[in-house]
């Protein structure tokens, strides 16, 4: 089974094609990515098979951390959770989790149902069935849907109390304005005074940052570079790929690891018909992944709709996890 992280910015699984077969949104994407200034690529289109294959092993590199401590998080301090949570919440995950994070939350809360939310049915059915077997009393109630958005949560848990699950720091994938846009909808899936716990990586020296996403062994470089094949061989594209290289570099500006496929020489190409050109040293960005410190991660969540009420880190503070809760709207200060 191929793994994505838990987002609704990987592959998407109802698919419009035109009548070569053509993903219509992913063409639409990279040309209109690939006619601006700095050229780009929206980092949902990372997650086909093999790329959701080299996301999965980039989880395991020695650089790459995050995985690691959110997992230490959740395990060491399981009786925090269980205290500032407390038991029967109906859990929602903004992702289906396969990884072995929804485990130890599940196991450390004693929740009253579980509701994985996803765009991917595949995907969703194999986690539900997971869970269930993991966790034989538990109602586990599945909903294929686009998390992004509102979501209508199944009739069964009305009653009960709601925990959102959004672990990955997969929120700092998004700029902004998205973010928040995110954060605002899922309280609005959730409902006032319901509670989110979301994972945020930690701003760090640029050199392990940079290195958690250029590992040695090169995944992360291949999981970038699969995106020029997946143009070539979706969109009709000449890409070059051998003359791209995979560049991570730390924007100390905006908080983020930015990766770009830099040309190595100038270069011409197709893509779906469309001539286009990258000098020497031109990029393609590809993805950002924000960083935050706890101010800057309290900040996002108030502009969401989320009052931080508790947070977690792992040993070495790279890493964290926050409890918030759904505030009423409110139009004064
Ligand atoms: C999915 N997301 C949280 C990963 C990250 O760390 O930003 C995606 C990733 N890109 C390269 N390595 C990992």
């Amino acid at each position: 089974m191929t793994v994505k992280p838990q987002t609704s910015m990987t592959g998407l699984e109802l698919v419009d094609r035109d009548d070569d077969g053509v993903d219509r949104a992913f063409r639409a994407d990279v040309l209109a990515g690939l006619s601006q200034d700095q050229k780009a690529i929206p980092a949902r289109w990372f997650y086909d098979e093999l790329g959701s294959e080299l996301f999965e092993d980039i989880t395991v590199q020695p650089e790459y951390y995050p995985t690691r401590a959110e997992t230490e998080i959740l395990d060491r301090c399981a009786s925090e959770f269980a205290d500032a949570i407390g038991a029967g919440q109906a859990v929602v995950e903004f992702g289906s989790g396969s990884s072995v994070k929804t485990p130890l939350l599940l196991r450390a809360i004693q929740p009253a149902a579980y509701v994985p939310l996803d765009i991917s049915g595949d995907f969703l059915r194999a986690a539900a069935a997971d869970l269930s077997a993991k966790f034989p009393g538990l109602p586990v109630h599945p909903v294929e849907a686009d998390f992004m958005r509102r979501v209508e949560l199944p009739a069964e848990i009305g009653a009960l109390p709601k925990l959102g699950f959004f672990p990955g720091s997969t929120i700092g994938n998004m700029v902004a304005p998205t973010a928040v846009d995110l954060l605002r909808n899922m309280g609005q899936t959730l409902g006032t005074g319901s509670m989110l716990l979301i994972g945020m990586d930690l701003v760090k020296d640029a050199a392990i940052l940079e290195a958690a996403y250029d590992d040695a062994a090169g995944v992360t470089a291949a999981f970038n570079l699969n995106l020029a094949h997946r143009v070539n061989g979706e969109l009709g594209g000449t890409i070059p790929v051998d003359q791209l290289r995979h560049v991570a570099r730390w924007n100390d500006d905006f908080a983020r690891i930015e990766m770009h496929l830099e040309a190595q020489c100038d270069i011409t190409f197709e893509v779906a018909g469309q001539p286009l050109t990258m000098v020497e040293g031109e990029t393609i960005h590809t993805e950002n992944s924000h960083k935050f410190t706890a101010r800057s991660a309290n900040m996002l969540l108030l502009c969401g709709g989320w009052t931080p009420l508790k947070r977690w880190t792992d040993t070495e503070d790279r890493f964290s996890l926050i409890l918030a809760q759904s505030t009423p709207p409110r139009s004064a200060p």
